[in-house]
């Protein structure tokens, strides 16, 4: 089985970015160990912290969010880093080529129930100039690079520089992230859907029509039954609708009518839209395709519908009715 390294190079991957996504997957296996630990490391629980986004700060995400910031710092060809759990963008090497976003942990209310958490890291190009906020706000089109890292029963990465997705899983043998997916491919059909069924009430009419004829089964207009799943981290159901298909979607609510959106763009949208498009998938946020948004702000949040390609469409066309009208808020 090829390495990362050989299949880096036998993707004719620069070296410099070689070396990044080498930073970033070693990073990946000492959070590995240090999830593993868990309660006997004593990384278990929250700080008395906020990240700028005013969510209370699991121990994990900034032991994590630390390990990556110094490993970046430590790599010489990363211009800057934005991060889930750092206020604003850091300034790290002026010779670097690349910015990183990434955030450290996906899934923090995940840990301390001992279930799914990874590591989501987007690459984009370093612009001319000084480096601020807005040296970061492009396109999710613009990513050389994606990709995370599932701490699961076993540590896995899936990662695309734009010649597919990949999947590698950690050899606990060797230390080795070793291929073992060389060409992911999302089924273009499914019969199942991943959302918090919990926010149905504060959803779009367009998306309380549609999850509602999923529901409907075999004798709604769908004419089959759905199955559902939802492991409340983005990373868990990303990998399952890669590996197996299906639709997953965080839609717009009226739940905080200033938060309509919960996952991020830089963080978490752009970064699993370039894996599934790259696995013959889709990604939306119901009236635009993730990847060409022009980001506003570094912390931006975004509607997210990805998956299937066909069942995404299907989705889609939901988008496309007249839904003026609002959904109950109780
Ligand atoms: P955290 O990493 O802040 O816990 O958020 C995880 C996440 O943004 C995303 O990974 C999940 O899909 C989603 O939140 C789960 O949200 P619910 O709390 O609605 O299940």
């Amino acid at each position: 089985m090829q390495t990362l390294a050989q299949t880096l190079t036998s993707q004719a991957v620069n070296s410099s970015l070689t070396a990044l996504l080498l930073t970033l997957a070693n990073t990946s296996k000492a959070i590995s160990g240090a999830v593993r630990h868990g309660a006997l490391a004593g990384v278990l629980g929250a700080t008395e912290q906020e990240n700028v986004q005013g969510e209370t700060q699991k121990k994990l995400d900034v032991i994590t969010n630390d390990m990556l910031k110094d490993a970046l710092k430590a790599d010489g060809n990363v211009r800057g880093l934005a991060s889930e759990e750092e206020d604003y963008v850091v300034e790290v090497s002026k010779q670097g080529e690349y910015l990183v976003c990434f955030d450290p942990l996906d899934g923090s209310s995940n840990i301390d129930i001992n279930s799914l958490v990874g590591t989501i890291f987007s690459v984009l190009p370093a612009t001319d100039g000084e480096l601020n906020e807005q040296s970061f706000l492009q396109a999710g089109r613009q990513q050389v690079a994606a990709g995370y890292v599932l701490y699961g029963p076993s540590t896995m990465m899936a990662l695309t520089t734009g010649k597919g997705t990949q999947f590698y899983t950690l050899d606990p043998d060797s230390g080795e992230f070793l291929l073992t997916n060389d060409k992911v491919a999302i089924t273009p059909d499914t019969a199942e859907f991943a959302i918090n069924m919990s926010n149905q009430r504060f959803w779009e009419a367009a998306m309380q029509t549609y999850i509602a004829d999923l529901l409907l089964g075999k004798i709604g207009p769908r004419e089959q039954s759905f199955n559902m799943r939802w492991i409340a981290a983005m990373v868990g159901d990303v990998h399952r609708v890669l590996c197996r298909g299906g639709i997953f979607t965080y839609p717009t609510d009226n739940k905080n009518p200033a938060k309509p959106f919960k996952l991020r763009l830089m963080y978490e949208a752009n970064p699993m839209a370039f894996l599934v498009e790259q696995a013959g998938g889709k990604a939306s946020t119901g009236y635009e395709t993730i990847m060409d948004i022009q980001p506003t702000e570094i912390h931006q949040r975004v509607a997210v519908i990805l998956g299937s390609r066909n069942e995404v469409d299907m989705c889609l066309s939901y988008h496309g009715l007249d839904y003026s009208e609002e959904p109950t808020i109780d």
